[in-house]
């Protein structure tokens, strides 16, 4: 597997990993290093296979995942996470963890306030743990990186996990995490785990994937990874684009190794027992392969009609600023109607459209207006060279389209105001030392599972005000939350509406407020970049 960066000049000018490196040549503290305030966080792996050229391969769709059961006013489902292959590149065969045997795993269909169960069955070599992300989920199902379903085969305590007499398989039995660190709340389960999701929220794109203990980065990397959508009757109402015209597309980037595999500069490639990456990549592991539903820049082939985009960037630590650029150079509007957590009150404008690792993009693009044959272009204006190609559309033929983007999408937005806030609080989002070596910190600490964070009581509403070294986008579980401020300005267009997740750019301070809704119990708020959360950068948030 070939895992090297970029030359060591291009790496300077990609983020901490880059400027780490630098700090131990030189000596130059971490502040000098950060205060080039970095325009990407993470380093770039290159694949070692010819790529293939852009907009050839189509636009796969995942496939719509069918209930084993609907009775009871529920809806059952299974899954199973096994090893796959799948050629990904043309001609090649890459290894995968999938969700049923594809990645993206398959996408569950759902209806707002219709509970969900899904039974996971964990077949993969290593321990796994699903989460649901952005769903308003009870704290058992929520997939806390502890809770892990442990494999057939997989022996109940690790040799470095000693000692204890502790059953499996009880709800009390707790887990020994690596490097003494100790859950006495783990809730642990050999094999399968029911996961339920109630689904008493508001519409929206969600997404579900492994949430390890200091495996996630890796997991997600290899394909644990798939789309949940919520929906309800008053949207279904507002004549959107729909059916064949409402495309999700799942962003990631990989790269590939010389045998056709993933390549990821693991420390422990087997994901057994040795968390972390190689140091170049402590920032983030970055791909030069962007795949959208896991297929390599693909192209989808669309009526001259309105399209809705429900766009999840699913990479590590991948930033895209996206553009539509049609070939003669004109840039199309990018109409966002929705968020992470749902509808937008109003649609927003856009012609360039930033999105950081785990945001949703709701959005109506019109290719009404374009001759046929001709043909759009998903950018990414953050990307170089092969990277700056996202997907592209090919205009194949006229069509009715009775669509609309009502002026008012929804009405039910939180109105939170501080004067609300029953307290502020603050958080640094920060590098800095762990288990004796690099990590990423919140408050200065990296996580535990064993300390609480933050307690807060059920009800009460709270401004968060978070900063940042680099680019961080900070996941809160459970709760959406709106965005208040931007160092101290208001905040961006794509900031509208209710978000579970908020890209924090280098050296910013953003404000966020919220009401802890839903359920009690043990959640967690943490950086989105996979690799930060596997180094430390996660916290414990307890709601009483
Ligand atoms: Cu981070």
């Amino acid at each position: 597997m070939r895992v090297e960066g970029r030359d060591p000049s291009r790496r300077r000018i990609l983020g901490i990993g880059g400027a780490l490196g630098l700090m131990a040549a030189t000596g130059l503290s971490a502040s000098a290093a950060l205060a080039r305030r970095p325009s990407v966080t993470g380093a770039e792996l290159r694949s070692a296979v010819p790529l293939p050229p852009p907009f050839q391969v189509p636009l796969p769709m995942p496939a719509v995942l069918q209930p084993v059961r609907t009775s009871g006013g529920t809806d059952r489902y299974e899954i199973t996470q096994r090893e796959a292959s799948a050629e990904i590149l043309p001609g090649l065969k890459t290894p995968l963890w999938t969700y049923e045997g594809t990645f993206p795993g398959p996408t569950i269909e759902s209806r707002r306030g219709r509970p969900v169960t899904v039974t996971h069955r964990n077949d993969l070599p290593v321990p796994t743990v699903v989460h649901l992300h952005g769903g308003r989920t009870p704290a058992a199902s929520d997939g806390y990186p502890t809770d892990l379903v442990l494999p057939e085969h997989w022996p109940e305590q690790q040799p470095e996990q000693q000692p204890a007499e502790r059953p499996m398989e009880r709800p009390d039995a707790a887990v020994h995490v690596r490097h003494g660190m100790h859950d006495p709340r783990a809730v642990v389960t050999r094999r399968t785990r029911d996961y339920t999701f109630p689904l008493d929220q508001r519409p929206a794109l969600l997404w579900y994937h492994d949430h390890r203990m200091d495996f996630t980065a890796p997991a997600i990397w290899r394909g644990l990874a798939g789309l949940h959508i919520v929906r309800d009757a008053a949207e279904d109402d507002l004549g959107l684009p729909a059916g064949p015209r409402e495309l999700p597309l799942m962003i990631a980037d990989r790269a590939f190794a010389a045998d056709g595999g993933l390549a990821y500069p693991a420390l422990d490639p087997t994901l057994r027992e040795r968390p972390g990456v190689h140091e170049a990549y402590l920032a983030g592991v970055l791909g030069d392969v962007i795949l959208v539903n896991g297929a390599p820049w693909p192209v989808h082939e669309a009526d001259a009609a309105r399209y809705r985009l429900r766009v999840l960037n699913a990479s590590n630590a991948r930033h895209y600023e996206l553009e539509a650029v049609t070939d003669d150079g004109r840039r199309l509007d990018l109409v966002q109607i929705g968020a992470d957590q749902g509808l937008l009150a109003a649609p927003v404008t856009h012609r360039l459209l930033p999105i950081a690792p785990a945001e949703r993009h709701d959005l109506i693009v019109d290719f009404s207006g374009l001759a046929i044959g001709s043909r759009v272009r998903l950018l990414n204006r953050l990307g170089s060279g092969r990277t700056r190609d996202v997907m592209a559309f090919r205009i194949a033929r006229r069509a009715t389209d009775g669509s609309r983007i009502p002026r008012t999408l929804s009405t039910d937005l939180p109105t939170w105001r501080r004067t609300d806030a029953a307290r502020v609080r603050d958080f640094s989002f920060r590098t800095g030392r762990m288990r004796g070596g690099h990590g990423w910190l919140i408050g200065g600490r990296p996580f535990d599972p064993a300390r609480t964070d933050v307690t807060t009581r059920l009800g009460d509403v709270e401004v968060w005000r978070l900063v940042a070294d680099v680019h961080h986008p900070v996941h809160l579980h459970l709760a959406g939350f709106r965005v208040l401020s931007r160092s101290g300005r208001p905040p961006l267009a794509h900031d509208a509406g209710l978000k579970d997740t908020v890209s924090l750019r280098p050296g910013e301070a953003v404000e966020i407020i919220t009401r802890f809704d839903g359920y009690r119990g043990r959640y967690l708020f943490h950086c989105h970049n996979a690799e930060h959360e596997d180094m430390g950068m996660m916290a414990n948030l307890e709601i009483i």
